[in-house]
């Protein structure tokens, strides 16, 4: 990855990892939205805005759309209120869940559903808006949760899921003539460019781009520094960690020597010490917090350190 030491610096070409199967699937979402009523943009509630896609709103044009904030149960609940503010101001309609919580994912769809409905009701004012069979297509970032979603929903292990991205290759319908839904799977896709460093990091926390094409170390630095600053309780625990620390380094030699992360004589082994952090993260083990924070209205003063 292309370092800077200005984090929201635009940065060219900060990796490049956008596999042939990638431009298929955008290709495939386009064909298929004639048989969508809706389409369900899977996202990761700890990073609203940086795990969308630019690509997938020229792709689907004006389609009735959901956005589901997945994985909200790794967000303390205040933040996902703040996020929940910011996106009803903007006039979107979405949701923030935990897809292994059945009754929010129903409730994911029934508001798709009303979406439809509402678009029905809107366009054909003469005509009855219900939908008998509701046709639904699911598209994301990779490892956003998309496959999970549809296994949770149809009880099942319908399709393959793993904390890996690049895990469906391939679009596949599923029905759930209990729920009279039909769910599409797709193929996670990555957005065309990331323009900022931070971005990248972000999207490497939370695994939707592999380590092999990021940096471990960047990504598990950048990681300790958010959890040091939001005194991110659960971290603090884990990592037997001193609550003064704000010390990168130090926390990184600290870890080391907590979870026996050494080499001979005592040598902490960083390269262990970055693959527990991304691990433990990503697995919910450092604490429930959230990369990105809503913008500020325009015009309003920021005090360093405060955002
Ligand atoms: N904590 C938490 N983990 C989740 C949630 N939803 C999915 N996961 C985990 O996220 C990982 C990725 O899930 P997948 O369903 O394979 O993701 P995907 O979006 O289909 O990924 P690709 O097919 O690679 O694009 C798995 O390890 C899931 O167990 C959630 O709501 N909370
Ligand atoms: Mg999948």
């Amino acid at each position: 990855m292309k370092r800077s030491n200005d984090p929201s610096a635009p940065s060219e070409a900060l990796f490049n990892w956008y596999p042939g199967h990638m431009a298929k699937a955008l290709r495939e979402i386009k064909k298929r939205l004639q048989f969508v009523d809706v389409i369900l943009e899977i996202r990761d509630a700890r990073v609203p805005l940086a795990s969308g896609n630019t690509n997938f709103d020229e792709t689907i044009g004006n389609k009735p759309k959901l956005l589901v904030f997945n994985k909200a149960n790794l967000v303390d609940a205040a933040t996902v209120k703040k996020w929940e503010a910011w996106f009803l101001k903007e006039g979107l309609p979405h949701i923030f869940l935990n897809c292994f919580d059945r009754p929010s994912i129903n409730k994911a769809i029934s508001l798709a559903r009303t979406i439809v409905e509402d678009h029905h009701k809107a366009c054909n004012p003469e005509q009855s808006s219900h939908v008998e069979k509701l046709q639904l297509m699911i598209i994301g970032l990779p490892n956003t949760g998309k496959s999970t979603i549809i296994n949770v929903l149809s009880q099942k292990n319908s399709t393959k899921v793993a904390d890996k991205p690049g895990q469906t290759l391939l679009q596949q319908w599923i029905q759930i003539p209990e729920h009279g839904i039909a769910l599409l799977d797709t193929p996670g896709v990555m957005p065309p460019k990331i323009n900022k460093v931070v971005h990248a990091l972000y999207l490497s926390a939370i695994h939707a781009i592999p380590d092999d094409i990021s940096d471990e170390q960047d990504t598990a630095v950048f990681l300790v520094k958010h959890l040091l600053s939001q005194k991110v309780e659960k971290f603090f625990e884990r990592y037997k960690l001193d609550h003064n620390e704000s010390d990168v380094d130090q926390a990184l030699v600290k870890i080391a020597t907590v979870r026996g992360c050494l080499r001979q004589k005592g040598v902490p082994d960083l390269d262990r010490v970055y693959k527990l952090i991304l691990a433990d993260f990503r697995k919910g083990e450092l604490g429930q917090t959230c990369l990105e924070l809503p913008p500020l209205p325009k015009g309003s003063v920021t005090v360093p350190g405060i955002r």
